[in-house]
């Protein structure tokens, strides 16, 4: 189907660029997707959109939609037989912030063999496969994000040996260990970078996207940074521009340049070769950009917060592009991926990670990060009822030839149980109800690390005592828009991701137990009471109440294939079953602060695990229970 200004808004929603960009536009202005699946709105027309949203959008945005509607043309293929089994989706998998997580040498960093000593602790809480966050040498603009050197180890982290070393303890204990592949840019300090910079006719040039300035002044075009500014830097001495779409030293890849993309899958084989597991891959989805890298939409622009998205997020050559990756490096190993993709939604999902189509295992998406018409810094509750909807669509709607991933905190957002309910009252029973729902769905769980303790947000109380690229540069660009320092703060402290790279909390010593040295960030105040050591001896603590719901997913395949049923309930409840082969658990979960009444009598079934010692008449706040019919 070809889409222009004359397609009906039902029609649009067959394609699954449609579905997902109308689902994400309505989410964004905190609209339900129900608003456009009744028939009289499904009528209507995409070229009378500018005229029944008062002017809000305008014909230019109605051609964009079609056009994006029109760059993918394929659409997810049903399947409803059997789901495949693989050891991926029987896992656990634990992402590790190395910079965070152990130092060993005292000079206040995390390294790898801070790593290797804690993979005991690991193997204890129950985790199957551990993700690192980059561990590459790197300039540090972005903290690993930005490589220098995609075959070497960063120096602070240690040696190519002490990599070894860390491989052979995880598979000698059963475990896997995964990468995190940068792949849509590198540092600008890269050996290609230079090479391009200093060397215009260098094949290397077209490894990246250079491009002239507009009118001889102004940037290429009007794109803007994750990080704050443009999109572009500068380099006066060759009157050229080049793209960045994170920080000014993350240099964006040109993946149309077929010598580039066998540089790239030659690196990701050297590794394989090295017998790693598998990988994580950032911003996976932003690799392929549109045609002229032509203007981003202003309306579009306003209410995603950056200009120029619709432009990458779901590029014209994303499918080919993964399709020849998986061919040439992932088809040869038994190893798991899951991509990165900010922006997209359940359809574009589908023709990602269907099996049939060899393109990646997993995707994470972020539409249940945040509450709809909520960004990340909005300062804001978090409302658990929202994230049923979410869950409830994917665990209903992926189909069995995709599966699920399953997380609620990264190294890039806040933590959860904070962003919920601030109340210390609280915070062990939501710790446990986010680690029920995490562990009953049907998807692949990642924890992050410190989650398993029910770690908080820090409370940072000037800006110097953030670290993070993204806090810093969006810190003084709110004091330039007119914002005092104490009103910049707060905001600030609303998102920041800094609140999850504080140390990991090993124990009640001094900077908690992370270093004999001076830290690199601030250990997060709430660590004597809220530690590793402790948790571990108490029978009640959030870390023995996630080894049980490990064990628990481990013994019953029910609660990894089981098919998910929803029990039809008032919204402040959330209630299934996982069936699998005569086997069935009935979860039931209270997603409020205030007590409610049961559903079923559930009082015919024998409860395995709970956030509350004993059943009462009435679900209490934010009760989670879990039993066996
Ligand atoms: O993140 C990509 C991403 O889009 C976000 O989660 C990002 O941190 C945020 O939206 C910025 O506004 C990945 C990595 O997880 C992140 O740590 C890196 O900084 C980023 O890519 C660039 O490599
Ligand atoms: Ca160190």
């Amino acid at each position: 189907m070809v889409y222009s200004r004359e397609s009906r808004i039902k029609d649009v929603l067959k394609s699954p660029v449609g579905h997902d960009v109308i689902a994400k536009l309505l989410m964004q202005a905190g609209k339900s997707m129900a608003l456009v699946e009744n028939p009289i709105v499904g009528n209507i027309k995409l070229k009378s959109l500018p005229k029944l949203s008062r002017g809000l959008v305008d014909d230019s945005f109605v051609d964009l939609l079609a056009s994006l509607f029109n760059s993918v043309p394929d659409t997810p293929q049903p399947y409803d037989g059997p789901i495949q089994r693989a050891w991926w989706k029987e896992a656990v998998v634990y992402q590790i912030y190395p910079r965070s997580f152990q130092d060993s040498n005292g000079d206040g960093i995390g390294d790898l063999n801070g790593i290797t000593q804690r993979l005991d602790y690991l193997k204890e809480l129950g985790v199957d496969v551990l993700w690192l966050s980059p561990i590459y040498d790197s300039p540090n603009d972005d903290n690993g994000y930005d490589i220098r050197d995609y075959k070497a180890i960063m120096k602070e982290f240690g040696t190519m040996e002490d990599f070894n070393r860390l491989l052979d303890g995880v598979h000698a204990r059963g475990m896997k260990l995964i990468m995190d592949l940068v792949i849509n840019h590198t540092s600008d300090e890269h050996a290609w970078f230079k090479e391009a910079l200093q060397n215009p006719d260098s094949p290397c040039r077209d490894y990246y996207l250079f491009r002239p300035a507009k009118d001889g002044k102004t940037p290429p075009n009007n794109w803007t940074s994750f990080f704050s500014g443009s999109a572009w830097n500068h380099y006066p001495e060759q009157s050229f521009w080049a793209l960045h779409l994170f920080s000014k030293k993350q240099m964006d890849l040109n993946w149309d340049n077929p010598a580039l993309r066998s540089s790239v899958y030659e690196m990701i084989n050297w590794w394989l070769q090295k017998g790693i597991d598998g990988f994580r891959l950032d911003v996976i989805n932003y690799i392929s950009k549109a045609e002229g890298l032509p203007d981003g939409n202003e309306t579009v622009g306003k209410l995603m917060g950056f200009t120029g998205v619709e432009h990458y997020f779901y590029g014209p050559n994303l499918h080919r592009c993964l399709q020849e990756m998986h061919e040439n490096t992932f088809s040869r190993y038994d190893v798991m991926t899951v991509g990165e993709t900010p922006g997209v939604g359940i359809e574009m999902a589908k023709l990602l990670t269907d099996e049939r189509r060899k393109e990646l295992d997993m995707v994470f998406s972020f539409d249940h990060l945040e509450n709809p018409g909520k960004a990340r810094f909005d300062l804001y509750r978090y409302d658990l009822r929202c994230l049923k909807e979410i869950l409830c669509d994917w665990q209903q709607h992926y189909g069995n030839a995709s599966w699920n991933s399953l997380f609620f905190e990264n190294h890039d957002n806040p933590r959860m149980v904070s962003k919920i309910n601030p109340d210390p009252a609280f915070r062990e029973v939501i710790a446990k109800l986010l680690a029920v729902i995490q562990f009953t769905l049907k998807g692949t769980p990642f924890v992050f690390q410190g989650q398993e303790l029910g770690m908080v947000n820090a409370s940072f109380s000037s800006i110097d005592e953030l670290r993070d690229i993204e806090s810093i540069n969006l810190y003084h660009e709110l004091l330039q828009k007119g914002k005092s320092e104490a009103e910049a703060l707060t905001i600030i402290n609303g998102g920041s991701r800094d609140h999850a790279r504080t140390p990991m909390q090993w124990s009640g010593e001094p900077n908690a137990g992370f270093t004999a040295g001076e830290p690199w960030i601030r250990p997060n105040a709430s660590y004597p009471a809220i530690n590793a050591e402790s948790e571990q001896q108490d029978a009640q603590s959030v870390f023995a109440f996630y080894k049980q719901v490990i064990a628990l997913r481990h013994q019953n395949p029910a609660l990894v294939y089981g098919e998910f049923a929803l029990e039809p309930t008032p919204r402040e409840l959330f209630c299934y079953r996982r069936v699998l082969d005569g086997a069935e658990f009935y979860i039931e979960i209270n997603l409020t602060e205030q007590p409610q009444k049961r559903k079923a009598k559930a009082s015919a079934y024998t409860p395995v695990l709970s956030n509350y010692t004993k059943p009462l008449e009435m679900l209490r706040p934010y009760e989670a229970t879990i039993y066996r019919i």
